[in-house]
C-alpha cells in the first residue's frame, strides 16, 4: 500500500517540536537510502522514518497514561523509564491516527529504540537510521562516520556496533537497561562473531 508521504510529513511537522521533526526527516531519508541499498521498499522506510517518534511530543507521564488508556502492555522497565514507551505508543498512533496498516512498518516503529533479536531488514534500517541520521553528533567508538558507512555495507555488524555503543552509554550514565537492549546486543554479537560452532549454536 502507498501512503501519502507529504500528508504524513505535514501532520508530523505540526505535531512535533522543530528539532524532533527535522530528526524524523533525517531518519526518513537515511532509511530510504538504506532501503535502496538493501532491497527494501523506500516508501515503507520513509513512512516508518517519518512516524517513528510520532509519540515523542508527550511527557513521560502522558506516554505512560496513554499506554495504560489504550491497553498497551507495559513492562517493569518501561514503567520506570516511561520514555521507552514512545516507540510502542508511536506504533499505536501510526496505526490509529495515521492509518498505517502494514505490520512491517508498525513493528519497525515498535522496536526502534531497543531493537530486538532477529530483526527484519526494515526494523534494522529504522533502528540504525535513528542512530546515524545526519543531525546526530554523539561520540561513538568506532567514530560515528565509520558506523554510518557500516550501515550501508553490513546491517548486522552495524546493529551490533550501535547496540554496543548504546549499552556502553547506558552503563556510563548508570541508566537502567531494558532487557531487550541487552538481548539485541547478545544476538548480533553472536551473529557477527560466530563462525558456526560455539555455545550459542
Ligand atoms: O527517540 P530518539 O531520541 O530519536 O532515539 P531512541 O528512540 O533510540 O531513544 C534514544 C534514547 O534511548 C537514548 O538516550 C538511549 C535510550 N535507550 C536505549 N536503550 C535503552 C535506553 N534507555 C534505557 N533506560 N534503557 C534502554 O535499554
Ligand atoms: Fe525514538
Ligand atoms: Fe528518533
Amino acid at each position: 500500500m502507498e501512503y501519502d508521504i507529504i500528508e504524513i510529513g505535514s501532520r508530523i511537522r505540526k505535531q512535533l517540536p522543530k528539532k524532533r521533526f527535522w530528526h524524523s526527516v533525517g531518519v526518513a531519508y537515511t532509511a530510504a537510502d538504506m532501503a535502496l541499498v538493501f532491497g527494501e521498499s523506500a516508501q515503507k522506510a520513509l513512512t516508518a522514518g517519518l512516524l517513528h517518534d510520532c509519540a515523542k511530543y508527550l511527557s513521560d507521564a502522558e506516554i505512560l497514561s496513554e499506554c495504560r488508556h489504550h491497553n498497551i502492555p507495559v513492562t517493569p522497565i518501561e514503567q520506570e523509564q516511561s520514555f521507552l514507551l514512545h516507540a510502542k505508543l508511536g506504533a499505536y498512533y501510526a496505526k490509529k491516527e495515521y492509518g498505517i496498516e502494514e505490520e512491517e512498518i508498525l513493528s519497525a516503529i515498535t522496536w526502534h529504540t531497543t531493537g530486538r533479536p532477529a530483526m527484519t531488514v526494515l526494523e534494522q534500517i529504522i533502528y540504525l537510521a535513528d542512530y546515524i541520521e545526519p543531525l546526530r553528533t554523539q561520540p561513538t567508538n568506532p567514530p560515528l562516520d565509520e558506523i554510518r558507512r557500516m550501515c550501508f555495507t553490513d546491517l548486522d555488524r552495524a546493529v551490533y556496533l550501535v547496540a554496543e555503543n548504546t549499552m556502553r552509554y547506558l552503563h556510563s550514565e548508570g541508566t537502567p537497561m531494558d532487557p531487550m537492549t541487552e538481548r539485541t546486543y547478545l544476538y548480533y554479537n553472536n551473529r557477527i562473531n560466530s563462525d558456526g560452532g560455539n555455545e550459542w549454536n
